[in-house]
C-alpha cells in the first residue's frame, strides 16, 4: 500500500510506521514529519506528495506550534530520486512541497542526520531552521551527475553562506560536516548524535519560546547584497574548477545560477535555475553521468557471490615490496587506520620506500591537505622489516615486487611458508596469471589479486582478480576492504592484463603503429585529451617511464620507444622521452623525436600520410571496445558496466562519456562494427570484430542490454 501521509496524534513521542513513506505526529504541539523511504529517502514522488500532504494537515491544525522534519533509516534525504531523471516529471515538484513549507506561518526545522545532499539540502534549505548531529554531512552533489542544484540551491544556498562558499560547494560537489556548515551560517545548531528527535523537538520549542525570528531563506539579503557586483568571486570559481568540468557546459550553467541569485529577484533566478537544470538533465553527458552512478553501485554487487557470505577479519596488513606502488599501497591502508608491515630485501631499499611515504604525509601536511597529528598517527602505523618472518601475524599480505612470475613466484612460495593459515595472500600483479601464482600457496582459496593503480594512494579503482579457486569469503571480504580504503572495486576474471590493461594494450598497439603511418605523438595525444582524457599514450608513457619493461641487455634496438631508451630518454625522470620536459616537467615536441619517427618510418618501408583526427580516435577506441566485448564474452567482466569503471576510476575516462562500453553504445554498435570492418580491410587482425559484438548488431542489441 502506497499510503502518503499518515497523521497520528497523541502526547507520547512514538512513531507508528505503518506502510507509509511520510507520517505526520504531533507530540507535544510539535508536529513531527517523519520521512522513511529506505535506502536514501530519496525524494520520489510519493515522498513528495507525502511531504506536501504532512505539510498541508500541519498547517491546517492551528494546535500546531512548531513543525520538525526528521528522517527514520542511517540518513536524512539524499537528494532527488536519480531514477527518474530522464522520464516525464510527476506532481507534485520539489518546489511545490517547498512551496508547502515556506507557506507554515509556524516555524519549521530540518533534523538532519547521515547525508543530507542534493535536492534534501535543498528542501532542508526551505525550511526556517537547520540542526545536524556532529557526524552529518551537507552537500549539493549534483556537478557529479552531470547537474546543477536544480531545486533552488543555486538561489538558497548563496543568501546563506555567501556566493563564494556557494559555488565552492556546488562545484566541488563534496559534502561538508556539521561543525563547518554551523561555521558558515548553513546550519543553525549542532545536536547530540543521541536521539535527534527528542534535540529537534527541544529545539523547535526553544524558537517557539523565544519568539525567534523565522526568516525564510528566499527573503534574506545581507549575503546578496555583499557579493553583488564582486567579479572576483566567479573568477576565483573558475579558475580553481575549470579543468573539471571540460567537455560539459556545467561550468558556466552554475555561474550563471549563482550570478542570478545575486542579481534577479527570487522568483526569476528559481526560473533561470530551472531553465539550465532542464537544459543539463536533457543531456547525453548527464545520462552518462547517471549510468556511472548506477555502475559503481552495480560494481559492488558480485555475480555468484551469495548475500551474507562472510567475511575474514583484516585489521593487519603485509606489504612486500617499498617501491613506488608498495609504498601507495601501504598508504592506503595506513589511512584507514590500519598498521602495516612493509618488507623489502636490502636496508637501502627499506629506507627509501619509508622514506617516501613520510615524504608523502609531509607533503599533505604542507598544502593544507592533512594535520601533521593525522599524519603523525598514520606514520605511527607504519614499521619496516627485512624478512618475511616479520608478516607472520598479518592479516592480509599484498606483495608489489617485480613484474616477473619467477620473482612473484619466490616471494609467494616464501610468503605461504610464513603466513599463518587463514591470512589472505594477494598479488598486484598488473598482467600475470595469478592461478599460475596460487598454485604455490597451500590454500589457494586465499590467494587472489588485488591490482591497484598508480599512484595506487590516488587512483580510486581496485581490480579484485578472482583466481579459479579463491573462496567467496575472500572475494567478499576484498570488496568490504576495498570500500573502507575508499576504493571502487571491481571483480575480474584471470587473463593478461584482466580488464583495465588488456584493453590498454589494444590502444597502444595502434598508437605506435600511427606514428610510423603517419602521426606524431603529439598529434595522438591531442586527439585523445579532447576526448577527455587526462593524457594521451605516449605522455603516459613519458610519466610511467619509457623502460618499464625495457632492459638494455636485451633491447633490439628496433621500435622507436627501445630507441629513444637506448638514447636515454626515458621519460619525464629523465627531462626527455616522446617530448621534451623542462624543469617544471612540462612538455613540449620534440624535434629529434620527430626525426627518429620518420627514420624509423622510412627504415620500416612506410609511405607517411596524413592522419585524420577522426581516424585517431577510431583506430585507438575501436579496438579497446572490441577487447572489452572478448572480455565480456569470456566472462572476465560480468559487465560491460564494470569495464565501464574500470577506464573510468583506473585511467581517467571522462565520466560525462560513460565509459567505454557506454560510449559505444551511444555510438551505435553498428557503427562500431562497421569501423572495425573497414580498419581489418586494410590493416588486418587487429581489427577482426569480437563474435559478441557482431551477435549483439544481428540482435539490434547494445552491451547494457546484456
Ligand atoms: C538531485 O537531488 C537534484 C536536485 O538538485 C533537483 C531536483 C529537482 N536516488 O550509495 P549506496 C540508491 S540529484 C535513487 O550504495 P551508501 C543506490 O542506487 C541527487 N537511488 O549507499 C543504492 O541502490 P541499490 C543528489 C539512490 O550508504 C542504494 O540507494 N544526491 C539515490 O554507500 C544505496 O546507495 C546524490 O547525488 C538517489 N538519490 O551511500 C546522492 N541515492 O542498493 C547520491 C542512492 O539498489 N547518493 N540511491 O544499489 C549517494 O551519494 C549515496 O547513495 C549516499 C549513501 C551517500 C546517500
Amino acid at each position: 500500500m502506497l499510503y502518503l501521509c499518515h497523521e497520528n496524534r497523541r502526547e507520547e513521542p512514538t512513531m507508528d510506521r505503518t506502510d507509509t513513506e511520510v507520517s505526520l505526529d504531533i507530540d507535544g504541539g510539535i508536529a513531527v514529519v517523519t520521512v522513511d523511504s529506505p535506502p536514501v529517502n530519496a525524494l520520489s514522488q510519493v515522498v513528495r506528495a507525502g511531504l506536501v500532504n504532512a505539510f498541508e494537515a500541519a498547517r491546517r491544525d492551528p494546535a500546531v506550534e512548531a513543525v520538525v522534519l526528521v528522517c527514520a533509516g542511517k540518513t536524512f534525504i539524499a537528494g532527488a530520486d536519480i531514477t527518474e531523471f530522464g522520464k516525464p516529471p510527476q506532481a507534485p515538484s520539489l518546489a511545490e512541497v517547498q512551496a508547502a513549507i515556506e507557506a507554515m506561518d509556524r516555524p519549521v526545522t530540518a533534523a538532519i542526520h547521515g547525508t543530507a545532499l542534493g535536492g534534501g539540502l535543498e528542501l532542508a534549505l526551505a525550511c526556517h531552521f537547520r540542526v545536524a548531529v556532529p557526524s552529518a554531512k551537507l552537500g549539493l552533489p549534483e556537478v557529479k551527475l552531470g547537474l546543477l542544484p536544480g531545486g533552488g540551491g543555486t538561489q538558497r544556498l548563496p543568501r546563506l553562506v555567501g556566493a563564494a562558499r556557494a559555488l565552492e560547494m556546488i562545484l566541488s560537489g563534496t559534502p561538508i560536516g556539521a561543525a563547518a556548515a554551523k561555521a558558515a551560517g548553513l546550519i543553525d545548531a549542532v545536536l547530540p548524535d543521541e536521539d535527534l528527535r527528542a534535540g529537534a523537538l527541544a529545539f523547535a520549542r526553544s524558537i517557539v519560546a523565544e519568539d525567534a525570528p523565522r526568516n525564510r531563506t528566499r527573503d534574506r539579503t545581507d549575503w546578496t547584497d555583499r557579493d553583488r557586483g564582486d567579479e572576483t568571486i566567479f573568477a576565483a570559481a573558475e579558475k580553481a574548477h575549470g579543468r573539471k568540468f571540460r567537455g560539459t557546459s556545467q561550468l558556466g550553467h552554475v555561474v550563471a545560477a549563482v550570478r542570478g541569485s545575486l542579481e534577479l529577484p527570487f522568483e526569476e533566478g528559481l526560473a533561470l535555475e530551472r531553465k539550465l537544470f532542464a537544459e543539463l538533465v536533457a543531456s547525453p553527458q548527464s545520462a552518462a553521468m547517471r549510468h556511472v552512478f548506477f555502475a559503481e553501485r552495480q560494481a559492488g554487487k558480485v555475480p555468484g557471490l551469495k548475500a551474507g557470505t562472510p567475511t575474514l577479519s583484516v585489521e593487519t596488513v603485509g606489504v612486500i615490496g617499498a617501491g613506488t606502488m608498495g609504498g601507495g599501497i601501504a598508504m592506503n591502508f595506513l589511512n584507514a587506520g590500519l598498521p602495516v608491515t612493509l618488507v623489502e630485501t636490502t636496508q637501502a631499499a627499506l629506507d627509501r620506500g619509508m622514506a617516501t611515504i613520510r615524504a608523502n604525509y609531509e607533503g599533505s601536511v604542507q598544502r593544507g591537505r592533512m594535520s601533521e597529528t593525522d599524519a603523525a598517527a598514520r606514520l605511527a602505523l607504519l614499521s619496516g622489516a627485512l624478512d618475511m618472518e616479520a608478516l607472520a601475524g598479518c592479516d592480509l599480505v599484498v606483495e608489489a615486487v617485480f613484474e616477473t612470475m619467477a620473482v612473484k613466484q619466490a616471494v609467494f612460495s616464501r610468503l605461504d611458508a610464513v603466513a599463518k593459515p587463514g591470512a589472505i595472500l594477494a598479488t598486484n600483479t598488473s598482467y600475470l596469471d595469478v592461478d599460475a601464482i596460487a598454485a604455490l600457496a597451500n590454500w589457494p582459496e586465499h590467494v587472489l589479486g588485488l591490482h591497484f593503480f598508480s599512484p595506487a594512494n590516488v587512483m580510486k579503482l581496485l581490480e579484485v582478480v578472482r583466481g579459479a579457486k579463491t573462496a567467496p569469503a575472500v572475494i567478499a571480504t576484498a570488496m568490504q576492504l576495498a570500500k573502507r580504503i575508499g576504493k571502487t572495486a571491481v571483480v575480474v576474471g584471470v587473463c593478461h592484463g584482466f580488464v583495465g590493461n588488456r584493453m590498454l594494450a589494444q590502444r597502444k598497439l595502434q598508437a605506435d603503429a600511427l606514428l610510423l603511418e603517419g602521426a606524431m605523438p603529439w598529434d595522438v595525444d591531442r586527439v585523445l585529451t579532447d576526448f577527455g582524457l587526462p593524457m594521451g599514450p605516449f605522455a603516459m608513457s613519458d610519466l610511467a617511464g619509457l623502460d618499464l619493461g625495457w632492459s638494455a641487455e636485451t633491447s633490439k634496438g628496433e621500435t622507436v620507444r627501445e630507441i629513444l631508451c637506448e638514447r636515454g630518454r626515458r621519460g619525464q625522470k629523465t627531462g626527455a622521452g616522446f617530448y621534451d620536459y623542462d624543469a617544471a616537467r612540462k612538455a613540449t615536441p620534440s624535434a629529434d623525436v620527430e626525426a627518429l619517427i620518420l627514420e624509423v618510418s622510412a627504415r620500416d618501408g612506410y609511405v607517411r600520410r596524413s592522419v585524420s583526427d577522426q581516424e585517431i580516435l577510431e583506430r585507438c577506441l575501436y579496438p579497446m571496445i572490441n577487447e572489452g566485448a572478448k572480455i565480456l564474452d569470456e566472462g572476465i567482466a560480468a559487465r560491460a558496466s564494470d569495464i565501464d569503471i574500470v577506464w573510468i576510476h583506473g585511467y581517467g575516462w571522462p565520466a560525462y562519456t560513460g565509459g567505454p562500453m557506454y560510449y559505444a553504445d551511444r555510438l551505435g554498435l553498428g557503427t562500431v562494427l562497421a569501423g572495425l570492418r573497414r580498419y581489418e580491410a586494410t590493416h588486418g587482425e587487429a581489427f577482426h570484430p569480437a563474435p559478441l559484438l557482431e551477435r549483439l548488431v544481428a540482435e539490434g542489441r547494445g552491451f547494457g542490454d546484456l
